[in-house]
Protein backbone atom coordinates (compact mmCIF):
# COMPACT_ATOMS: atom_id res chain seq x y z
CA UNK A 1 0.00 0.00 0.00
CA UNK A 2 1.03 3.45 -0.32
CA UNK A 3 1.02 4.11 3.22
CA UNK A 4 3.20 1.17 3.75
CA UNK A 5 5.70 2.44 1.11
CA UNK A 6 5.95 5.96 2.90
CA UNK A 7 6.13 4.54 6.15
CA UNK A 8 9.09 2.75 4.71
CA UNK A 9 10.50 5.34 2.96
CA UNK A 10 10.28 7.56 6.47
CA UNK A 11 12.36 4.46 8.25
CA UNK A 12 14.65 4.33 5.18
CA UNK A 13 15.75 8.59 5.60
CA UNK A 14 15.60 8.55 9.15
CA UNK A 15 17.89 5.53 9.63
CA UNK A 16 20.30 7.39 6.51
CA UNK A 17 20.33 10.34 9.28
CA UNK A 18 21.24 8.29 12.24
CA UNK A 19 24.11 6.62 10.64
CA UNK A 20 26.38 9.88 10.80
CA UNK A 21 25.86 9.71 14.21
CA UNK A 22 25.46 5.81 15.32
CA UNK A 23 29.38 4.71 13.19
CA UNK A 24 31.15 7.20 15.87
CA UNK A 25 29.18 5.75 18.76
CA UNK A 26 30.34 2.20 18.02
CA UNK A 27 34.36 3.07 18.24
CA UNK A 28 34.89 2.08 21.44
CA UNK A 29 32.10 0.14 22.47
CA UNK A 30 32.14 -1.45 25.68
CA UNK A 31 29.70 -4.41 26.54
CA UNK A 32 29.81 -6.00 30.94
CA UNK A 33 27.67 -7.53 33.26
CA UNK A 34 28.79 -8.66 36.67
CA UNK A 35 30.29 -11.77 35.84
CA UNK A 36 33.27 -9.86 33.54
CA UNK A 37 34.83 -7.48 35.84
CA UNK A 38 36.98 -9.94 37.96
CA UNK A 39 35.03 -9.26 41.25
CA UNK A 40 35.57 -5.68 40.57
CA UNK A 41 32.49 -3.48 41.17
CA UNK A 42 30.83 -2.91 37.75
CA UNK A 43 30.34 0.28 38.27
CA UNK A 44 33.81 1.38 39.00
CA UNK A 45 34.75 -0.49 36.12
CA UNK A 46 32.31 1.46 34.30
CA UNK A 47 33.55 4.88 35.40
CA UNK A 48 37.25 3.71 34.71
CA UNK A 49 36.44 2.66 30.83
CA UNK A 50 34.43 5.75 30.41
CA UNK A 51 37.06 8.26 31.45
CA UNK A 52 39.56 6.37 29.00
CA UNK A 53 36.85 7.24 26.28
CA UNK A 54 34.19 4.69 26.05
CA UNK A 55 31.99 5.65 23.50
CA UNK A 56 28.78 3.21 23.49
CA UNK A 57 27.78 0.94 26.20
CA UNK A 58 25.54 -2.38 26.64
CA UNK A 59 24.53 -3.50 29.63
CA UNK A 60 24.86 -7.26 28.97
CA UNK A 61 24.08 -9.58 32.47
CA UNK A 62 25.01 -12.96 31.22
CA UNK A 63 25.68 -16.71 32.24
CA UNK A 64 25.89 -18.98 35.63
CA UNK A 65 25.36 -16.02 38.63
CA UNK A 66 23.44 -13.59 36.41
CA UNK A 67 21.66 -10.87 38.70
CA UNK A 68 17.93 -11.41 38.38
CA UNK A 69 15.12 -9.53 39.86
CA UNK A 70 15.64 -6.36 42.06
CA UNK A 71 19.30 -6.71 42.26
CA UNK A 72 19.19 -6.55 38.28
CA UNK A 73 17.09 -3.59 38.09
CA UNK A 74 19.53 -1.82 40.80
CA UNK A 75 22.77 -2.70 38.63
CA UNK A 76 21.12 -1.69 35.78
CA UNK A 77 20.14 1.51 37.42
CA UNK A 78 23.29 2.54 38.96
CA UNK A 79 25.16 1.71 35.31
CA UNK A 80 22.95 3.52 33.38
CA UNK A 81 22.92 7.16 35.53
CA UNK A 82 26.58 6.55 35.32
CA UNK A 83 26.48 6.68 31.57
CA UNK A 84 23.30 9.65 31.67
CA UNK A 85 26.28 11.84 33.87
CA UNK A 86 29.24 11.23 31.32
CA UNK A 87 26.55 11.52 28.12
CA UNK A 88 27.64 7.94 26.71
CA UNK A 89 24.47 5.85 25.12
CA UNK A 90 23.17 2.93 27.87
CA UNK A 91 22.47 0.02 25.93
CA UNK A 92 20.61 -3.22 26.98
CA UNK A 93 21.70 -6.82 25.39
CA UNK A 94 18.70 -8.76 24.49
CA UNK A 95 16.34 -7.67 27.92
CA UNK A 96 13.70 -5.25 26.27
CA UNK A 97 11.87 -4.98 29.49
CA UNK A 98 14.92 -4.28 31.46
CA UNK A 99 15.49 -1.37 28.67
CA UNK A 100 12.08 -0.08 29.02
CA UNK A 101 12.41 -0.05 32.94
CA UNK A 102 15.36 1.55 33.15
CA UNK A 103 14.93 4.33 30.17
CA UNK A 104 17.79 2.69 28.36
CA UNK A 105 19.31 4.51 24.45
CA UNK A 106 18.40 1.49 22.95
CA UNK A 107 18.85 -2.44 22.76
CA UNK A 108 21.22 -5.27 21.17
CA UNK A 109 19.52 -8.15 19.76
CA UNK A 110 21.02 -11.50 18.39
CA UNK A 111 19.46 -13.56 15.87
CA UNK A 112 17.72 -15.86 18.27
CA UNK A 113 16.04 -12.79 19.98
CA UNK A 114 12.81 -10.79 19.94
CA UNK A 115 12.63 -9.85 16.38
CA UNK A 116 14.26 -6.43 15.22
CA UNK A 117 10.92 -4.92 13.38
CA UNK A 118 8.94 -5.07 16.59
CA UNK A 119 11.59 -4.17 18.33
CA UNK A 120 12.10 -1.09 16.57
CA UNK A 121 8.62 -0.59 16.36
CA UNK A 122 8.13 -1.16 20.42
CA UNK A 123 11.26 0.95 21.29
CA UNK A 124 10.30 4.44 18.85
CA UNK A 125 12.31 5.89 15.91
CA UNK A 126 15.05 7.34 18.59
CA UNK A 127 16.03 4.27 20.31
CA UNK A 128 19.36 2.75 19.07
CA UNK A 129 19.05 -0.92 17.92
CA UNK A 130 21.59 -3.27 17.24
CA UNK A 131 20.97 -6.62 15.57
CA UNK A 132 23.66 -9.59 15.40
CA UNK A 133 24.27 -10.32 11.80
CA UNK A 134 26.67 -12.83 10.41
CA UNK A 135 25.20 -13.12 6.41
CA UNK A 136 24.47 -11.05 4.10
CA UNK A 137 21.01 -12.18 4.10
CA UNK A 138 21.25 -10.89 8.18
CA UNK A 139 22.28 -7.82 7.62
CA UNK A 140 19.95 -6.90 4.64
CA UNK A 141 17.41 -7.77 6.94
CA UNK A 142 18.49 -6.37 9.70
CA UNK A 143 19.19 -3.03 7.84
CA UNK A 144 15.22 -3.45 6.31
CA UNK A 145 14.01 -3.91 10.09
CA UNK A 146 15.20 -0.84 11.44
CA UNK A 147 19.08 -1.75 12.84
CA UNK A 148 20.84 1.23 13.35
CA UNK A 149 23.93 -1.18 13.27
CA UNK A 150 25.33 -4.50 12.80
CA UNK A 151 27.41 -6.77 15.12
CA UNK A 152 29.68 -8.69 13.62
CA UNK A 153 31.40 -12.13 15.22
CA UNK A 154 32.98 -13.57 16.75
CA UNK A 155 36.31 -12.18 14.82
CA UNK A 156 38.45 -14.16 16.65
CA UNK A 157 37.76 -17.15 19.41
CA UNK A 158 35.88 -15.22 22.45
CA UNK A 159 36.49 -16.51 25.94
CA UNK A 160 33.53 -14.58 26.92
CA UNK A 161 30.25 -15.99 24.93
CA UNK A 162 30.44 -19.88 25.44
CA UNK A 163 27.99 -20.58 22.62
CA UNK A 164 29.64 -18.06 20.13
CA UNK A 165 30.04 -19.00 16.77
CA UNK A 166 33.14 -20.41 15.48
CA UNK A 167 35.72 -17.34 14.70
CA UNK A 168 35.33 -15.77 11.19
CA UNK A 169 38.12 -13.31 11.00
CA UNK A 170 38.06 -9.90 9.54
CA UNK A 171 37.34 -11.45 6.27
CA UNK A 172 33.65 -11.69 7.04
CA UNK A 173 33.28 -7.64 8.17
CA UNK A 174 34.79 -6.83 4.48
CA UNK A 175 32.37 -9.30 2.91
CA UNK A 176 28.96 -7.83 4.65
CA UNK A 177 30.57 -3.83 4.01
CA UNK A 178 30.43 -5.08 0.34
CA UNK A 179 26.98 -5.54 0.49
CA UNK A 180 25.49 -2.62 2.69
CA UNK A 181 28.23 -0.26 2.33
CA UNK A 182 26.10 2.23 4.33
CA UNK A 183 25.36 -0.05 7.36
CA UNK A 184 27.05 0.95 10.74
CA UNK A 185 29.03 -2.19 11.60
CA UNK A 186 30.33 -3.27 14.54
CA UNK A 187 33.35 -5.73 15.02
CA UNK A 188 33.11 -7.84 18.01
CA UNK A 189 35.23 -11.29 19.74
CA UNK A 190 38.02 -11.73 21.17
CA UNK A 191 39.60 -8.03 19.56
CA UNK A 192 42.25 -6.12 21.83
CA UNK A 193 44.10 -3.01 20.33
CA UNK A 194 46.39 -5.12 19.44
CA UNK A 195 44.97 -7.24 17.18
CA UNK A 196 41.85 -4.87 15.82
CA UNK A 197 43.69 -3.09 13.38
CA UNK A 198 42.59 -5.88 10.27
CA UNK A 199 38.65 -5.52 11.50
CA UNK A 200 38.84 -1.79 11.24
CA UNK A 201 40.97 -2.20 8.16
CA UNK A 202 38.22 -4.80 6.64
CA UNK A 203 35.61 -1.98 6.97
CA UNK A 204 34.33 -1.82 10.74
CA UNK A 205 33.11 1.13 12.10
CA UNK A 206 34.41 0.43 15.85
CA UNK A 207 35.15 -2.48 18.06
CA UNK A 208 33.13 -4.20 20.29
CA UNK A 209 34.95 -5.39 23.39
CA UNK A 210 33.72 -7.24 26.89
CA UNK A 211 37.30 -8.66 28.35
CA UNK A 212 39.57 -6.23 26.86
CA UNK A 213 38.05 -3.72 29.04
CA UNK A 214 36.54 -5.00 31.60
CA UNK A 215 39.14 -7.70 32.89
CA UNK A 216 41.75 -5.59 32.21
CA UNK A 217 44.04 -4.15 35.33
CA UNK A 218 43.47 -1.40 34.24
CA UNK A 219 40.41 -0.60 32.20
CA UNK A 220 40.89 3.23 31.75
CA UNK A 221 44.40 2.56 30.06
CA UNK A 222 42.99 -0.50 27.99
CA UNK A 223 39.67 1.92 26.85
CA UNK A 224 41.94 4.65 26.10
CA UNK A 225 44.08 2.32 23.90
CA UNK A 226 41.06 0.85 21.66
CA UNK A 227 40.26 5.19 21.05
CA UNK A 228 44.25 5.46 19.98
CA UNK A 229 43.45 3.05 17.04
CA UNK A 230 40.94 5.77 15.50
CA UNK A 231 43.67 8.94 16.31
CA UNK A 232 43.94 11.56 18.45
CA UNK A 233 42.08 9.76 21.36
CA UNK A 234 41.21 11.62 25.00
N1 LIG B 1 28.91 -11.62 21.04
P1 LIG B 1 35.22 -10.52 24.29
S1 LIG B 1 31.26 -12.53 20.75
C1 LIG B 1 28.85 -10.81 23.39
O1 LIG B 1 30.06 -13.15 18.06
C2 LIG B 1 29.55 -11.43 22.25
O2 LIG B 1 28.16 -12.18 18.45
C3 LIG B 1 29.71 -12.20 20.15
O3 LIG B 1 33.65 -10.71 24.38
C4 LIG B 1 29.28 -12.54 18.79
O4 LIG B 1 35.47 -9.13 23.83
C5 LIG B 1 30.86 -11.87 22.25
O5 LIG B 1 35.70 -10.74 25.69
C6 LIG B 1 31.81 -11.82 23.40
O6 LIG B 1 35.74 -11.56 23.34
C7 LIG B 1 32.83 -10.72 23.25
Amino acid sequence: SLEAAELRASGELARRWSRGKIAPLLRVYFIMGSADTRGRPPADVLREAIAGGVTLFQFREKGAGALTGPPLLRLARELRAICRASGVPFLVDDDVELALAVGADGVHVGQEDAPAAGLRQRLGPAAILGVSAHTPEEARRAAADGADYIGVGPIYPTGSKPDAKPACGPGLLSALRRYEPDLPMAAIGGLTAGNAAPALAAGADGLAVISAIAAAENPRRAAAELARLYGGGR
